[in-house]
């Protein structure tokens, strides 16, 4: 009998395309109705399950009968509850690495966009405001030789360092749950308690993944500590920080400026964000490339075919419990 797959988010066409010659495919279609509702009623006798950016939990995985592989099109996880997943002996797979470099470029669009002001001054020169030699309110702030300071240096983490170091001959600070002496003579990486860190940071990114001991980690404290001048970049997840003390901070000048990919409500509407000048926001496109996503969805794609014909998936989350950013 054919085994039943439900594509529960956007996945690359021609992926779909595999997916529909091998199994029968549902696809989930928000269009057509309550996307949990559509989960619950497809689940109970569906065999996988590929996509992203949904919760999956107890609410609507309880009727699963037979369900073996849910393969996420992301590195991140915290959308799944999986001790809910190995409670029902179901895998968890996630697309690690082939993002890396691209959610790092991502951070340092953001750090360099936020630096020097180009969203507010690009509107600025468009609205025809542009009459006179610019002065200290178009002012940025320098970047190459400066202190860039990483919380979290996983993957994604390090391959910023990489670029702070050898591009832009930045002094790299780093807080992790583990030093990584490994770096420290390729890249002079130089780890920091969390609070030295931000005490020295001239640009601080966030590049944890959110979990019990990461949530609300940046506080109102956090920012206190930080230099008028520092600049702050998430990449990680929303939940990480404490979005209305970045807010207040933002807005009192305690920091110079935010470059954000990431917020505690995703998609970001309504706002207090949107009324400032001193924060770029983007939304959640570190990984939003053609060639990543397409990557991504094949990996995807793999470890999901992997779990169906009875091969163990290449990069599974619950049955290793390591996090592979
Ligand atoms: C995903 C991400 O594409 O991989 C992750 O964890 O955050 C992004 O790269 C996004 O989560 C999909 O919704």
């Amino acid at each position: 009998m054919q085994k039943k797959v439900i594509v529960f988010s956007q996945i690359d066409a021609e992926v779909l395309q595999k997916l529909q010659a091998q199994y029968q495919v549902v696809v989930i279609n928000p269009k057509i109705g309550d996307v949990n509702e559509q989960i619950q009623r497809e689940v109970v006798d569906a065999d996988g399950m590929i996509g992203a950016g949904r919760l999956l939990n107890e609410k609507n995985l309880a009727t699963v009968q037979k369900l073996k592989i849910i393969s996420s099109v992301s590195v991140g996880y915290d959308n799944y509850d999986v001790a809910y997943l190995n409670q029902k002996n179901i895998w968890l797979a996630n697309t690690p690495h082939v993002l890396t470099e691209t959610t790092a470029d991502l951070a340092f669009t953001l750090l360099m966009s936020a630096a020097r002001k180009v969203p507010s001054l690009d509107q600025w020169t468009k609205q025809g405001e542009w009459k006179r030699t610019v002065g200290t309110a178009e002012f940025g702030q320098d970047i190459f030789g400066k202190t860039l300071g990483i919380i979290g240096l996983g993957h994604i983490g390090e391959a910023i360092a990489r670029r702070g170091f050898h591009g832009f001959n930045m002094n790299i600070l780093y807080h992790n749950r583990r030093e990584k002496l490994e770096l420290a003579q390729p890249l002079n990486a130089q780890y920091r308690s969390l609070k030295d860190l931000l005490q020295q940071s001239d640009f601080v990114i966030v590049a944890v993944d959110l979990n019990a001991a990461s949530k609300a980690l940046i506080n109102a404290e956090a920012f206190n500590l930080m230099q008028k001048h520092a600049v702050f970049v998430n990449i990680s997840r929303g939940s990480v920080v404490d979005e209305q003390a970045l807010i207040e901070a933002l807005q009192q000048r305690k920091i110079f400026a935010a470059g954000l990919d990431v917020y505690q409500r995703e998609p970001l509407q309504d706002s207090a964000l949107f009324s400032l000048d001193n924060v770029v926001t983007l939304p959640h496109v570190g990984s939003a490339t053609a060639e990543t996503r397409q990557k991504m969805s094949n990996l995807a794609y793999q470890n999901l075919v992997d779990a169906l014909e009875d091969r163990v998936p290449r990069y599974l989350v619950n049955e290793k419990f390591s996090v592979v950013y």
